[in-house]
């Protein structure tokens, strides 16, 4: 029996740095094997080690490894994993059912998280949500809602964007390999544009702003018609094309832009919400009030939960019937949500990510004085990064980024990279991670940096 002391990854799991055995240690080592000859090659894997407990600011494997948590399994467990109010919340729903099917015979833990959507999301206009399984799958409703909404059909998204692994989120992916590589025909009517990407700006960052924003209003305009235009659809930080902060004054420009043209502006919160850069959701840095919002990962603690939120005359121009799926807002996914939730209010988490940040960015800061591979820092809250190129250039560095991910695995840190070039380290720990673990772990970057 399971009790909630020795709930796995619970308050039971150290929360240390511990390596025992090479990484990875011989168990993970076999488990590879067996993995190999039954998984599909499709299915990569960063760290080759096994998981056996998780929780607060560390991850346990199999051979009794245990790493600290810069990943949160990509933005995920916010509240660390295993979390009380999660667990508890989804262990009382599963005793009672585990699924009906939303569609046909609703239950309250829907409804509940719909109406913490509703608070939570930026905007005090009349607000609706629809909820799902995945960020693909989310973001694909907000399209349909949209289209159906304005009558029209092209979505418009930006350099650098991620949206998911589907038909339809692949098209509005930017990235080749390994997400579309193979993968096509995809569907019609995306139109990509630029994003004021600070570090890479043809004219450098000053007037990155207005110039990304001009480039972008104009291909639009010229290219696409605003009046075929359904929606746009924007990261307000770009997570795997490399946690870009678009220049300030990019994203209100392109919603006013929206707005005056009757385009549903779409802000993909999916890596970026529920906490994570140091406040609900990243657009309300910006003072942005989305039209329709898409979140999913940090939303529900680890279990599988995505939603669709946005102005009630828009989500509401879909016909019933026309929006659901077989386990969409599952049951269990939603006790979760309103743990996951409940977790982040009493523990102001977002308060404990803008801590994350004043901690780490000085340190990594000075790093990237000490060590010109690193290019820039950037991010916020704790969605931070440093983005490596060859020394003295701006040219992608993803040899040393890959090597500087494989040293701190070795060392016990659970790093993640990402970028359209591959020469981003993201750093995505869990809310709750403790300040020593932080400190630790940047110890250990330190060490790899200088070993580079
Ligand atoms: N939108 C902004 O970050 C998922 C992808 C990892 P799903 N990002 C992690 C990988 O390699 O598959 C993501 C995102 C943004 C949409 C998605 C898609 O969310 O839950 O993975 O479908």
């Amino acid at each position: 029996m399971t009790t909630m002391t020795d709930t796995p990854g619970g308050p039971s799991l150290p929360q240390e740095r511990r390596l025992v055995t090479e990484v990875p240690g011989p168990k993970s080592q076999e488990l590879m094997g067996r993995k190999r000859s039954t998984v599909a090659d499709g299915v990569g894997t960063v760290m080759p080690v096994f998981a056996r407990r998780a929780g607060g600011g560390v991850l346990e494997d199999v051979d009794g490894n245990s790493f600290i948590d810069f990943g949160s399994g990509i933005a995920v467990t916010s509240v660390g994993n295993s979390a009380e109010a999660v667990v508890r919340r989804a262990t009382a729903q599963l005793e009672s059912f585990t699924h009906t099917c939303a569609m046909v015979t609703p239950y309250e833990p829907y409804v509940e998280v719909c109406e913490e959507l509703a608070r939570l999301t930026p905007g005090d206009h009349a607000k609706k949500s629809a909820l799902f399984n995945s960020g693909a799958e989310a973001v694909e409703n907000a399209v349909k809602i949209a289209r159906v909404h304005t009558k029209r059909q092209a979505v418009v998204v930006f350099d650098h964007g991620y949206h998911g692994r589907t038909n339809l989120t692949m098209a509005l992916t930017s990235k080749d390999m390994p997400y579309k590589h193979g993968f096509g025909p995809f569907a019609p009517e995306i139109y990509r544009v630029p994003v004021a990407y600070p570090f890479r700006w043809l004219t450098g960052p000053e007037n990155c702003a207005e110039e990304a924003a001009a480039q972008a209003i104009d291909q639009i305009t010229k290219q696409v018609g605003v009046d075929n235009v359904a929606a746009v659809v924007i990261e307000p930080v770009l997570g795997e094309g490399g946690f870009i902060e678009p220049a300030k004054g990019f994203l209100p420009r392109i919603a006013e832009f929206a707005r005056e043209n009757g385009i549903v502006f779409v802000a993909d919160e999916i890596q970026s919400g529920f906490c994570r850069t140091g406040q609900w959701f990243a657009c309300e840095d910006e003072g942005i009030v989305p039209d329709l919002i898409t979140t999913a990962k940090g939303i529900a603690g680890g279990l599988p939960l995505a939603a669709v939120t946005g102005r009630a005359e828009i989500m509401d121009a879909v016909h019933a019937g026309g929006l659901g799926g077989t386990y969409g807002g599952n049951p269990v996914a939603c006790a979760a949500a309103l743990g996951s939730i409940e977790t982040m209010r009493e523990q102001d988490l977002a308060g404990r990510a803008r801590r994350i940040e004043e901690v780490m960015k000085p340190r990594l800061q000075k790093m990237a004085e000490q060590y010109p591979v690193i290019g820039e820092v950037r991010g916020r809250g704790a969605m931070l990064a440093i983005e490596l190129v060859k020394p003295g250039t701006k040219d992608p560095h993803p040899e040393a980024t890959a090597a500087l991910a494989k040293a701190c695995h070795q060392e016990g840190l659970l790093v993640l990279t990402t970028g359209t070039y591959g020469n981003v380290m993201r750093f995505l720990p869990p809310l709750v991670i403790g300040e020593n673990l932080l400190e630790e772990g940047l110890d250990v970057l330190e060490g790899a940096l200088s070993r580079l």
